[in-house]
This record gives C-alpha cells, sequence and structure tokens, in this order.
C-alpha cells in the first residue's frame, strides 16, 4: 500500500471533492488507527526525548560548567543533577539526625560531663589555632600586651644606695660589652682568652648569654643594647639543630629569658621564640610515667638522661624545674599541653611514698620508682622546691596543691636535714638514705631567699620562725665568703672535721660567679631592711670587681683560698642573668619588679603573676563561645549569630 493512501487529510485530486461521508467502514477504521499512533507517538516523545536545552548547550555552547563536569567525572556533585540531589537530601537528612543524636546526648549527660566536653572542644580549637599539629607558630592567637608594673624602677633617693646601684650597671656595661667585642653569638665569653666558649648543655643552640641577659638590660635601661641583642634574637636565634640539649638548662635560660624579655618589652618576637623553643621541648615528655628526659635532640625528638643518674633516672631538680615557664608557655600560646605535661609530674610525685616526706633526687622516668635515696636541697634538688612555692604564688595563690607540698617538704627538710654546728651556724645538710653528710653547696644558699619569700604563706604561725631560719641561713652563707681568703664563697663548705663553712675539698673550692648568696641578700633586704644585706652585698661587689675583673670581662677561680686569684676563663651567663640583676636589685627600691607582681624563675628570669581576676595579664589568647543554635550545640571564636544561644564564654 502506498504511503499517500494512509494520509487521511492529504488532498489528493481525485478525492478532492469527494465527501467525508464517502468513507468506507475499514478506511474509517485504519484512518483511526493511524491517528492514535500518531498521538501516542506525540505523548511518548514529551517523556523520552533528551532535553533540549541540554542537548543545546552540550553541542552548541562549550559552557565552562559543562567543561567542569566533564573533567571531574559524573560523581563529582553536579548539583543539578538527580542523583546529587537525592544526595543532598540524604546528606542533610543525616546530619538532621545526627544533631537530634547529639542534643539528646547532651541532654542525658551530667553538668560536669558538658563542662569537660566544652573544655576539650577549647583544647581542640586552641590547638587548631596554632596551626596543624600545634606547631606552626607564626599563627599564634592574638594576645593583647598590657606591661605588669615596676617593669623599670628610678634612682634611689638614698645617695649611697645610687652610687653603688650605678657602679652595678657599670659592671654590666663590661660584662655585656667584653662579650660583645669577643664572642658575640657565642654562648659564653672567655673573658682572659677573650674569644667565645660554648657549653654543651646548649647543644648547638647560640647566643645563650644574649638571651639570659636580655631582661638585665632592660631593667637597667640599657636600651641600645637591649635592641641589638633583640636584632641577633630575630636574626640568628635558631632552635632547628639536629643536637642534644638540656631540658632544663635551656628551659631555664632560654625559655625564661625569651618569656622575661617578653612580658618586660612587649615584643613579640619573644613570645613567637619561647612558644617555638617550648613546643621543640615537648617530646621529652614522651615517657611511660611523663617525667621527662634530662636530655633532648631537638631534631630528632629523641631523649635519654644522664649517663652518671643513677639506676637511669632524671632528676628531681631538672624535670621540677619546668612548670613556671610552661604556664606561661600555656596562657601565651593557647596550647594546654604545656600546663598539662607539668601537672602531670605532680600527679607522679604525689603517688609515690616519700621517705620521711623528703623527695630523693633520683626518679625514674620508665618504672616511676626512685631511684637512690639521695635528699639535697642543693644540686640535684634545689629549685624543685624553689618553683613549688613560686607556682604558688605566680598563681596569685590560687596552686593550693603547689603550696601544700612546698611547706610540707620545707618541714620535712627542717626536720631531718637543717642542722646547727657547734660555733652556732645553721646549715642545710645533704642525706643519703637516711645518712647526714655534713656539707652545703653554694647552690643551697639560695633557700635563705626562697623562705623568707614563703615566710609569710607559712602555716600553723610559723611566719616568724621561717624568717630566722631564713636569716640563719643567710649569714652562714655570708661566713662561707668571709672565711675565704678572695672574700667569694667556695662552691661547697663542711661542717665536720673541725672546721665550719670551709670547703676542705680542693675540688670544691672553686668559684663561679654564682648568684644564690647574693640572691638571699636581695630577698633579705626587701623583706627585713636590714642595711647589713646590702653591706654584705657591697661586699661581694669589691671582691668581684678585685679577683674577678678582667680587662676582657669577669672570670670565676679556681680557689677562693688561694691569695692570688686563678681565673678559669669562663663568664657564665648566670652572671649576667642572676648575680649582676640581684645586686641590682639590692641597692633598688622595693617597687622596681615588686614582689607582688613578678616572680623570679631560678635563673632571675622574671615573670607576672597571673591574676585570677585577669586584670593585669595579657594571658587570654583564645575566647571561644559555645552556643546552641536550634537543637544543635557548636563553638567557634567568634560570636555566634544572635538567635542562638550561648553557654559560654564560661
Ligand atoms: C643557675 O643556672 C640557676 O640558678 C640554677 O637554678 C642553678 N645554678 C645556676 C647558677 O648557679
Amino acid at each position: 500500500m502506498p504511503v499517500a493512501t494512509l494520509l487521511p487529510f492529504t488532498a489528493t485530486p481525485n478525492r478532492k471533492s469527494a465527501s467525508p461521508t464517502s468513507f468506507r467502514l475499514t478506511e474509517k477504521f485504519i484512518l483511526l488507527l493511524v491517528f492514535s499512533a500518531f498521538i501516542t507517538l506525540c505523548f511518548g516523545a514529551i517523556f523520552f526525548l533528551p532535553d533540549s536545552s541540554k542537548l543545546l548547550s552540550g553541542v552548541f555552547f562549550h559552557s565552562s560548567a559543562v567543561e567542569t563536569n566533564t573533567r571531574i567525572g559524573p560523581d563529582s556533585g553536579d548539583p543539578g543533577s538527580a542523583g546529587n540531589d537525592e544526595r543532598v537530601l540524604a546528606k542533610i537528612r543525616k546530619d538532621h539526625e545526627k544533631a537530634l543524636l547529639e542534643a539528646k546526648d547532651t541532654l542525658q549527660k551530667r553538668p560536669d560531663e558538658i563542662k569537660q566536653d566544652i573544655l576539650n572542644d577549647k583544647d581542640k580549637v586552641a590547638k587548631e589555632s596554632l596551626g596543624q599539629g600545634g606547631n606552626d607558630v607564626n599563627s599564634l592567637p592574638f594576645v593583647e600586651y598590657h606591661r605588669p608594673p615596676g617593669a623599670t624602677g628610678h634612682e634611689p633617693e638614698d645617695p649611697v644606695a645610687k652610687e653603688r646601684r650605678a657602679k652595678i650597671k657599670e659592671m654590666m656595661k663590661h660584662a655585656w660589652g667584653s662579650y660583645r667585642r669577643y664572642a658575640w653569638g657565642s654562648n659564653e665569653l672567655r673573658p682572659v682568652s677573650k674569644q667565645g666558649h660554648s657549653s654543651n648543655l646548649f647543644g648547638s643552640i647560640k647566643g645563650a648569654t644574649i638571651v639570659d641577659a636580655l631582661d638585665t638590660l632592660y631593667i637597667m635601661e640599657m636600651f641600645e643594647e637591649f635592641d641589638a641583642a633583640t636584632e641577633w634574637v630575630e636574626k640568628n636565634l635558631d632552635f632547628n639543630v639536629n643536637a642534644e640539649v638540656s631540658v632544663f638548662e635551656v628551659n631555664i635560660r632560654f625559655v625564661g629569658g625569651l618569656l622575661s624579655a617578653y612580658y618586660l618589652s612587649g615584643k613579640e618576637v619573644y613570645r613567637r621564640k619561647a612558644v617555638e623553643l617550648g613546643e621543640k621541648l615537648l617530646p621529652a615528655f614522651k615517657t611511660p610515667t611523663g617525667i621527662p628526659w634530662a636530655l633532648l635532640n631537638l631534631k630528632s625528638g629523641i631523649g635519654r638522661n644522664w649517663p652518671w643518674a643513677s639506676g637511669g633516672s632524671s632528676i628531681l631538680a631538672e624535670y621540677g624545674t619546668l612548670h613556671l615557664e610552661f604556664m606561661h608557655l600555656s596562657k601565651l600560646s593557647g596550647n594546654p599541653d604545656f600546663a598539662q605535661k607539668v601537672m602531670n609530674i605532680r600527679k607522679v610525685l604525689n603517688r609515690l611514698d616519700k621517705p620521711q616526706g623528703l623527695y630523693p633526687n633520683y626518679l625514674n622516668p620508665n618504672s616511676g620508682q626512685w631511684g637512690q635515696h639521695h635528699v639535697s636541697v642543693g644540686g640535684l634538688g634545689d629549685s624543685f622546691y624553689e618553683y613549688l612555692l613560686k607556682a604558688w604564688l605566680m598563681s596569685d595563690k590560687t596552686d593550693e596543691e603547689g603550696k601544700k607540698m612546698y611547706y610540707d617538704a620545707l618541714q620535712a627538710i627542717e626536720t631531718n636535714l637543717m642542722r646547727k654546728s657547734s660555733g652556732g651556724l645553721t646549715y642545710i645538710a645533704e642525706w643519703k638514705g637516711g645518712l647526714l653528710e655534713h656539707k652545703m653547696g653554694h647552690l643551697t644558699c639560695f633557700a635563705g631567699g626562697m623562705m623568707a619569700l614563703g615566710a609569710d604563706g607559712a602555716p600553723s604561725d610559723k611566719t616568724g620562725h621561717q624568717m630566722e631560719q631564713a636569716a640563719e641561713i643567710a649569714r652562714t652563707c655570708h661566713e662561707s665568703y668571709a672565711r675565704t681568703a678572695l672574700k667569694l664563697g667556695p662552691e661547697a663548705f663542711r661542717f665536720d672535721g673541725g672546721v665550719e663553712a670551709i670547703a676542705t675539698r680542693q675540688n670544691e673550692k672553686y668559684f663561679i660567679l654564682r648568684p644564690e648568696v647574693i640572691e638571699t641578700y636581695m630577698y633579705m633586704w626587701r623583706f627585713t631592711h636590714d642595711p647589713k644585706y646590702r653591706e654584705w652585698g657591697w661586699e661581694a661587689v669589691q671582691a668581684l670587681e678585685q679577683h674577678c675583673k678582667v680587662e676582657g670581662g669577669y672570670s670565676g677561680v679556681r680557689d677562693v683560698y688561694a691569695s692570688t686569684p686563678n681565673h678559669d676563663d669562663v663568664q657564665q651567663s648566670f652572671y649576667l642573668a642572676e648575680t649582676l640583676k640581684y645586686l641590682y636589685l639590692l641597692f633598688s627600691d622595693d617597687d622596681h619588679l615588686p614582689f607582688d607582681h613578678w616572680v623570679f624563675n631560678t635563673e632571675a628570669h622574671p615573670l607576672p603573676v597571673i591574676r585570677k581576676d585577669k586584670t593585669d595579664i595579657p594571658n587570654e589568647p583564645t575566647r571561644l563561645w559555645v552556643f546552641l543554635c536550634g537543637a544543635a550545640a557548636s563553638s567557634r571564636l567568634r560570636p555566634p549569630a544572635p538567635a542562638c544561644r550561648i553557654v559560654s564564654p564560661l
């Protein structure tokens, strides 16, 4: 059948005039069939033909959207596609369910659990604000800087004090100027041979004298020198070294020095460097107990203990002298790790039995057990006790745990270690498994100052007694100087074999410019204003000038009992950090670095008291907003939208 015959309305010459009524029944049926088939086809086309606009855009308009989709493939989440709509809907549904579950969960929690969750979130955000892994010190949180009171002083009215104070500044100029001339950038100066000196305590970190002296330069208002030192720190102080350092020494001198320089000057570089170095020290705490290693390779993060330490132990005066600096590092960085690490040290110590209430100097970081039972308030033990007291003072007297540990320890020391010689000199002996060695180190002489500082807070009316003990220790230590030829104190002195406050062994007769005796004079002067302490300090100044001063700086001496000095050719960095600073403060008025605002770390670096009412401290680096929007709890560093209910800042 020709096609033309199947088309009902196609005119053909012979049918043009034909009437429809003239179709036969079969023809009508065929026409109906064709017509309905055509309608079905058109209707179906609506559903099955591709979308023309898309088809056209794909063919004629090479749009970027199409290109992008082609590149990233069919599952790329094209929001226009039906599959993606499905996925988006599914995600919304899932998030909604999750939020409901979380809200339900939160409602079932106890308030303390909710608080802990908030703190965890806060920690997390604080860490994130430090960058990945908490290591990016360039992204430290913003801290508003407020200089604590008394960063610089003024000339004393008393003409003698004024003149003596000026003299000590001259001494600092000589020590610093010589270092700058002969050893700039080295850790220390050899003042006799006029060259640099590096102790392996600092690995290959450089510039110990610069960092240790920063705050002394500042408080003596040697600002030109301070600026030169700042420039050196900015350009040269580098902690990216593949070297093993003493965690304790690096902490007290470098971290402490940088923190003080920050608090005195407000210069950000010091905060940044302190936190950077602090982060580098954290791997030292990777031990089974969290008691840190003594030595740490700053690159590999591998730690170990001094090979000579009893049974692989860590040393009390080392792991116990991190607290002040680490609390400030947490404050300035927003990273709670520092504080947690040092608080954990206390936890370990508080779990252990203490022989007669005493703390042995050796503790194994793997087993958490004491090593040899050797107790000392001098070398190996000293600054642990100092930091317990100062942690309490630095916390604005809120750290009750530190306070209790200090006064309990002091009581045990008084009972078991403090003795009076037949000549009436009070001293602090060393304790070895229950037996006393009647020897007192120069280092132990700091205890006079510590006891004076703590006397005011002593329990059960012991304030007066502790002040008396402090004064007795100061007197004994002064005697140890007065009984030498050079009027400088030996490294250790004994109360046995018929002698009192005298070194009997050749290897204990040296003086290396240490500060502890002068430190005690300074505290005693501040608390009593008894002029003898200034006189004793002045005697030490004269001896230093006479026997330690050389053309190229100041040097230690090998034998304080010899009539002429034999120089050891080292100008220790603590001479500038501590000895000269304490002398300067001894002849300054009490409002210079006042004790109610500042606490000195064990290297004499002043750190501000952290106020409980947060009034004068630059230490609120992060403010975390925790809020409820609908049912979902969230947290972030900015305030939430007004519609949300704020749960915290707490
Ligand atoms: C300083 O580094 C510190 O005072 C430390 O606590 C003990 N020894 C020296 C100074 O003698």
